[in-house]
């Protein structure tokens, strides 16, 4: 539906416009918010980059959930920068949104009512300290390979936000192999519990990829215009080729019984995730979507005092200009 609409938005655009657009692209020049953009084009990057910034918020709820339950005072000081550091990239990526003509308290009203996405990854639960350990790992190390070629991505605000986000969440990915590399190593019950959260974290951090390429709707069109820069299969097999090696390193399995080295293709195998559930997640029902969204719907019911203080003052404050004009 959403992929009918860009096509047939796309074709009501000048096609004189949309060669010197897309001869843009190919010569590998950023499209900055004052630029001509065919509709599609800006309607894309706000449903990506809105879904980017929405995940990152709803992304601080399952790891918020260990802050007061970290083992030690460093842990903590290490969860609660991280989590601000999600918050932050949330608001790059809504400025980012917003030089696109959407305000990000539009496309916050559509993530609460359901008409935006976040990534289905936090829909699952954390259920224990090895979770905290493996999100880092796992989830970081999937949002940083989709990330870092996404710096490159064609238009310029979403680029410049993904350089920062990219460095930070690499600092993210290393603190969560720390900490799960510490319970592998730590006592039998520590072991299971890292073996316990790898099981339970690897299929829905493949997921996080996307569809299948087969059934990826808008990749094609969006990589043409660089505003995705790898398909989504091509994404998970590096995700996976870079991290059954880290698996090896701290004694674990990952859950899947026909991965295996493909010399011949210079990869890993490895097993798809079921695809039924994934859609059943992105479709509201996952473990946890009633709850992300009911805290999400809580925060901003709960906020709306601070947002009506401040628009308030912003009246009067304008209103007084105008009286001294
Ligand atoms: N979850 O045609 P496709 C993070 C939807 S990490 C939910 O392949 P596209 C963080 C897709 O929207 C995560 N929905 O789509 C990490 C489409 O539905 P609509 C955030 C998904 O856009 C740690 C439909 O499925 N990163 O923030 O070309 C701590 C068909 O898919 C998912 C990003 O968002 C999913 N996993 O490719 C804290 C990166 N996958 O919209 C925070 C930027 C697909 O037509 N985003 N769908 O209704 C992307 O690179 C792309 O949007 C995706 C999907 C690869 C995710």
């Amino acid at each position: 539906m959403y992929a009918q609409m860009i096509k047939s938005e796309a074709t009501q655009d000048d096609p004189e416009k949309l060669a010197a657009f897309q001869a843009r692209i190919d010569a590998g020049e950023k499209i900055e918010p004052k630029d001509w953009m065919p509709e599609g084009y800006r309607k894309t990057l706000i449903r990506q980059i809105g879904q980017h910034a929405h995940s990152e918020i709803v992304g601080q709820l399952p790891e918020g959930n260990w802050i007061t339950r970290a083992p030690t005072l460093e842990r903590k000081a290490i969860l609660l920068a991280k989590v601000q550091d999600e918050a932050g990239h949330g608001l790059y990526l809504y400025c980012a949104a917003e030089t696109l003509g959407v305000s990000r308290d539009e496309i916050t009203e559509m993530l609460l009512d359901g008409r935006m996405k976040y990534s289905s990854i936090f829909n699952y639960p954390t259920l224990n300290w090895a979770d905290i350990g493996a999100v880092g790992w796992l989830v970081d190390g999937a949002a940083i390979m989709n990330q870092v070629p996404l710096q490159r991505t064609s238009f310029g605000p979403y680029s410049r936000a993904m350089i920062r986000i990219c460095k930070e969440e690499s600092f993210h990915q290393r603190q969560g192999y720390d900490a799960i590399r510490q319970m592998a190593e730590g006592t039998p019950e520590q072991k299971k519990m890292a073996q316990d959260a790898l099981n339970r974290l690897w299929y829905p951090s493949l997921m996080m990829f996307g569809p299948s390429d087969k059934d990826s709707v808008h990749s094609a069109q969006s990589m043409a215009w660089k505003i995705k820069m790898n398909t989504n299969d091509e994404l998970r097999q590096k995700f996976v080729d870079q991290t059954v090696p880290q698996a090896e390193y701290l004694g674990l399995t990952i859950p899947d019984p026909d991965l295996k080295w493909n010399d011949e293709r210079g990869h890993y195998d490895y097993t798809d995730p079921d695809w039924s559930e994934f859609f059943d997640v992105i479709k509201g029902n996952g473990p946890c979507n009633v709850d992300r969204l009911a805290a999400r719907n809580k925060a901003w019911d709960d906020g709306a005092w601070v947002r009506d203080g401040l628009l308030a003052h912003a009246k009067k404050k304008a209103a007084r200009q105008h009286a001294a004009e």
